[in-house]
């Protein structure tokens, strides 16, 4: 039985005192971490103070960015070994904004995915293609692509623990959410890529979360589905009371 995962990614949105607000609202609201494991991917600024902030509750920190180096002349980058002192459990790697905008290839993301275990974060591994890519009949090469390089070396207990996001790029912040069969049949196919790189056992052990324009009204559906162990929600995951909803529906 794979653990339900919540994770709010936040992307760059928040000041401090907006970030530390929202702990205060949801932190007594947290469901045991028996029933799910729940997780804000918070702009890195607020990561220290928001730790602080939910100390004794069941509610994990995740950074939505690391670097695939320790430490050293890497200005701007997000050191795994600093996260992990901090306390914070994720860290979201490769998603497609970053892949868009800052062109993180799957060879770096790979490098990052590594480093990341190297350090005891999980990573939270983005996967996604493009409506072009889609409609063009090519999910499954896309997407066995990515996965073929952003896993390359890991071994059977790494990706036991990983938690990969499935997140068809046209669903992302646009309103238009994947139908459940969709989202249910790519997460089964990223399940099956896991299965024929890796074996069966490691395929029914990943947690696969499907990420898209996700909320409260939407959750159950995909939560129903056999292979959906979860979400990555970014627009619902901003506020206390929808972000609390999320976890309502899945605990
Ligand atoms: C997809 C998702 C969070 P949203 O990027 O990763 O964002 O829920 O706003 O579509």
């Amino acid at each position: 039985m794979r653990k339900p995962i919540i994770a709010g990614n936040w992307k760059m949105n928040k000041t401090l005192n907006e970030a530390m607000t929202f702990v205060e609202e949801v932190k007594n609201s947290i469901p045991s971490s028996d029933k799910v494991d729940s997780a804000v991917c918070a702009p890195a600024l607020f990561i220290a103070p928001m730790l602080y902030g939910v100390k004794g509750t069941e509610l994990k920190i995740g950074s939505q960015n690391v670097s695939n180096q320790d430490s050293g002349a890497y200005t701007g980058e997000i050191s795994p070994v600093a996260l992990k002192d901090l306390g914070v459990t994720y860290a979201i790697i490769g998603h497609s904004e970053r892949r868009e905008y800052y062109g993180e290839t799957d060879e770096f993301i790979n490098s990052k995915t590594k480093k990341a275990f190297e350090h005891g974060l999980t990573p939270i591994l983005c996967c996604g293609e493009t409506l072009e890519e889609r409609e063009g009949g090519k999910f499954e090469e896309v997407i066995r692509t990515q996965l073929t390089a952003d896993l390359a070396g890991l071994t059977d207990e790494q990706v036991k623990n990983l938690v990969i996001a499935y997140e068809p790029i046209w669903a992302i912040g646009t309103g238009k959410s994947a139908t459940e069969k969709d989202a249910q049949d790519s997460c089964k196919f990223v399940r099956d890529v896991v299965e024929s790189l890796y074996n069966e056992t490691v395929a029914e052990a990943v947690r696969v979360q499907y990420g898209g324009s996700v909320k409260p009204e939407n959750i159950k559906e995909y939560m129903a589905q056999p292979d959906i162990d979860g979400a990555l929600v970014g627009g619902a995951s901003l506020e206390p009371a929808s972000f609390l909803a999320l976890l309502e529906a899945v605990k």
